[in-house]
């Protein structure tokens, strides 16, 4: 059988039992454990030397294979270009973006070592499949290395319209070193159009009738693959973890209050602030829910060292402190915010003792949260997720409420409504999302791909993930 040998930033904790907190981590984990094969990629840790060959682990079929960033690799490539550079360009805050040609050679110069490390691994008849905006430039140079296997890569972020992306100084520069992939996957239709409406600004552009394109010299197929997850496992732990103590303790401090919940990464992205100010709003022009219901905001902080994210944290922390002064009472906090991680068997439990998921981003590739609360609930009684228009997975879990979240009186009556709908329709609405996720889940995401990638697949035949 083909070997799979997946290429991401960040390899997800080698030691079992830990918590990844990222969607990236959760999904490729899943999929590789499903096929074996090689996961390559940063362990995490700080190195002063260079280093030319990865460690190995081997665990069951899996070889984790690492290596270690220096501080200089970490700044320039890992917080300057991809993080302070890519991550807003392509959630489309060019506000927060900054372009610096020093980070950007940084990220050139690693993901060029990255690939020359990789190589050394590779067998012939391997499949590469490369993840992420981190990696934009690493194909290109695996091909000048003279590897000819096939490559696929996903984009786990959105793609911003072609106005915004041609801002970024190298931005022909990074299409061009992708177009040496044989398959690019995006989340949704709205990014494969707008990467396809990049394309064309190259005079080689050329649309082939079977679905390819031809730019920069080469033939590349680009297809939207929707990202899922294994909900089989998420309702399982929701389930067996439902007489665990921390619900109990979680439900006796609720003391029969209704609860929403949102859990995300501490990122701009998230949507956090107007998230706390349309709860605000609910309070304010609902009181009778006066005492009666609680928020639940999840969020550990993420990339603390990098521009627009310490000033977020400030942010949210004033706002929950003025939601609690205004509206608590001596036995009521209607907001708790907590900045920490918990483990997947806990936050399956809290999906499903929840009567809300609020999962309301700005912008977002998929957004896995979503998925992961449908897929805890308990089906005789289930919650109602309220999400935002903007995460891609609005396009596919169209039986949520969904919201813009950035009309702040159109989430506070939407969570109103939310918490009133009645039972036959929170079944109803949450059977068809079910079935969505159970059709789409994370090993059919992993198989279409690979199965295009290995040229066995036809994107033609119908399209991933509906
Ligand atoms: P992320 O931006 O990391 O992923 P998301 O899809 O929501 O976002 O995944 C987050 C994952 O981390 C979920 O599995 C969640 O359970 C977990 N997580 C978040 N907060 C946690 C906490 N406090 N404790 C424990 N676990 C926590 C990127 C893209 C997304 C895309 C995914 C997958 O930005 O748009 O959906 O990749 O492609």
């Amino acid at each position: 059988m083909t070997r799979l040998v997946v290429i991401s930033n960040r390899v997800a904790p080698v030691d079992e039992g830990q918590t990844n907190v990222g969607g990236l981590a959760v999904a490729v984990q899943a999929a590789l454990e499903k096929t074996g094969g090689i996961w390559f990629g940063w362990s995490g840790e700080k190195t002063r030397r260079r280093q030319h060959s990865p460690n190995l682990t081997e665990r069951d079929r899996l070889t984790f294979a690492t290596v270690d960033f220096t501080e200089r690799d970490l700044r320039e490539y890992y917080e300057g270009f991809s993080n302070g550079a890519l991550w807003p360009l392509l959630h489309y805050r060019l506000d927060l973006a900054q372009f610096n040609r020093r980070d950007y050679l940084g990220y050139m110069r690693v993901n060029d070592w990255l690939a020359r490390t990789v190589a050394r691994l590779l067998e012939p008849d391997d499949l590469i499949w490369i993840h992420d905006y981190h990696l934009f430039t690493a194909a290109r140079t695996l091909r000048r290395l003279g590897v000819r296997n096939r490559i696929g890569f996903f984009l786990h972020t959105p793609f911003p319209p072609r106005e915004l992306f041609v801002a970024l100084p190298w931005h022909a520069e990074l299409l061009e070193a992708l177009s040496a992939c044989d398959l690019i996957g995006f989340q949704t239709e709205a990014d494969l159009a707008a990467f396809h409406d990049c394309l064309q600004a190259d005079d080689d552009f050329e649309m082939l009738e079977d679905g390819t394109v031809r730019a920069f010299g080469r033939t590349v197929r680009a297809a939207a693959f929707p990202i899922g997850l294994d909900a089989g496992n998420v309702r399982k732990l929701a389930v067996r973890h439902n007489r665990s103590r921390t619900l109990r303790r979680l439900k006796n401090t609720l003391g029969g209050r209704r609860m929403i919940i949102s859990v995300d990464r501490l990122d701009y992205s998230k949507g956090l602030a107007d998230r706390f100010r349309s709860y605000a709003m609910l309070l304010d022009v609902y009181k009778e829910l006066d005492g009666k219901v609680t928020l639940m905001q999840v969020a550990p902080p993420s990339r603390t060292n990098v521009h627009g994210y310490s000033e977020i944290r400030t942010e949210l922390e004033n706002l929950a402190g003025s939601i609690n002064g205004r509206f608590a009472d001596f036995d009521w906090a209607p907001l708790r915010y907590l900045n920490r991680s918990f483990s997947r068997d806990i936050l399956s439990c809290f999906y499903r003792a929840a009567d809300v998921g609020l999962v309301t981003p700005l912008r977002d590739g998929m957004n896995l949260v979503a998925k992961e609360y449908v897929a805890a609930q308990d089906p005789e009684n289930p919650g109602v997720l309220v999400l935002s228009k903007f995460a891609g997975a609005a396009a596919q879990m169209t039986d949520a409420l969904l919201v813009n979240p950035y009309d702040h009186d159109e989430v506070a009556n939407t969570l109103y409504r939310a918490l009133r709908l009645p039972l036959s329709e929170r079944r109803r609405r949450w059977q068809k999302l079910m079935d969505g996720l159970i059709a789409n889940d994370v090993h059919r995401w992993q198989q279409d791909f690979v199965d295009v990638l290995a040229g066995s697949g036809d994107p033609k035949s119908g399209s991933f993930g509906s």
